[in-house]
């Protein structure tokens, strides 16, 4: 049982300890995560003073702007994944190609593959609101030896083996799971040190706060509106509470703690929507169903949906399970209408 300020690396060894048959090197994926997550914190915590706020001037596959530290997090990440000899390929939002990691031997031989967005919300950055690292793991699934092909990183989101995020706010947090219940560490930085500060992290299964671009209203499905409408009425336990920052992973984690839904649907702009089904959406909704919420793209889970494009989007209704059914309950209405 995890015990509050335990440190992150003795949660890690006593979960190690409770999973004899796992050879560590998930442990190890995670220590490096940790060691990248502090290295990144150290330059978020001072973009106001050096000027790595700016636009790279590059864009990345999505077309946006990159912002000098989306740069840097996805090298230090990356930099800190390969140096380990734990992965054997690592898929980024800010990479068009995923890489191949051969190892020191050149012999493929590590068994994970990591899929991740460095630095999400970025567009945040330069206006000091919380920005976010979201990361998704699973086992090759292509034979040990070999390079790693696109088939070890097109997999459903249900066969992730583990999956969390940083959030870069008034404090730094990791928020992960290995598939046995989310729990949340505090990194106190005099000191470099992540505690463990939110055990075993829940869901509400009721919520009363939303999470929605609003200004994409006209443009959102049918079933979006009628969700929203009934999230607006006077009635029972509404009027609910709109909160929406723009950055995933802040909206995701005050939801977890405060229960709540986040939205982001299909619209003219977005046909599939805008996040990325395997660099946000599927980590996300890993962490959202071990605490016991629900994650769908507003009609099937997205953790079964099969990917087909590294790249590809979803749209994603994610948070309290109650929330997620009403609103899939208006999607299912407009649909047969
Ligand atoms: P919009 C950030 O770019 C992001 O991917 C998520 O972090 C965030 O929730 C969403 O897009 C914001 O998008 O269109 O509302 O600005």
């Amino acid at each position: 049982m995890s015990k509050k300020h335990q440190t992150l690396g003795e949660f890690i060894i006593e979960n190690q300890q409770a999973f004899p048959y796992s050879s560590g090197e998930l442990s190890r994926l995670i220590n490096s995560i940790r060691l990248a997550a502090k290295v990144v914190n150290h330059e978020v915590n001072k973009a106001g003073l050096v000027d790595i706020t700016g636009a790279a001037g590059d864009t990345n596959v999505q077309g946006e702007q990159q912002q000098k530290l989306d740069v840097y997090a996805n090298q230090k990440f990356i930099q800190t994944l390969t140096n380990r000899e734990i992965v054997c390929g690592i898929a980024s939002e800010e990479n068009d190609e995923y890489i191949t990691i051969q190892g020191h031997n050149n012999d493929h031989k590590n068994k994970y593959v990591v899929l991740m967005d460095p630095l999400d919300g970025s567009s945040n950055i330069d206006v000091n609101v919380s920005v976010g690292t979201i990361f998704s793991v699973y086992r090759r699934v292509t034979p040990v030896g070999t390079p790693v092909t696109m088939e070890d990183f097109l997999q459903p989101g249900n066969l992730q083996v583990a999956a969390g995020y940083i959030i870069y706010g008034t404090s730094t947090m990791l928020v992960y799971t290995t598939g046995h219940g989310v729990n949340g560490f505090t990194l106190n930085p005099a000191i470099g040190t992540y505690y463990l500060s939110h055990p075993n992290m829940k869901f509400s299964e009721d919520g009363n706060i939303y999470s929605i671009n609003e200004g994409n209203y006209a443009q959102f499905p049918q079933g979006v509106k009628d969700y929203l409408k009934y999230c607006q009425a006077d009635e029972g336990d509404r009027p609910y509470t709109s909160r929406y920052i723009g950055s995933l992973v802040s909206d995701i984690h005050r939801n977890m703690i405060k229960g709540g839904i986040y939205i982001y649907p299909s619209s003219s702009k977005y046909p599939d929507g805008k996040l990325r089904l395997l660099y946000e959406c599927n980590p996300m909704a890993f962490l959202a169903e071990q605490a016991g919420g629900k994650a769908s793209d507003g009609f099937k889970r997205i953790m079964d949906i099969k990917p087909n494009e590294l790249h590809e989007r979803a749209p994603f209704f994610c948070g309290s399970k109650n929330m997620v059914e009403k609103a899939e309950e208006f999607m299912q209405k407009a649909k047969t209408k």
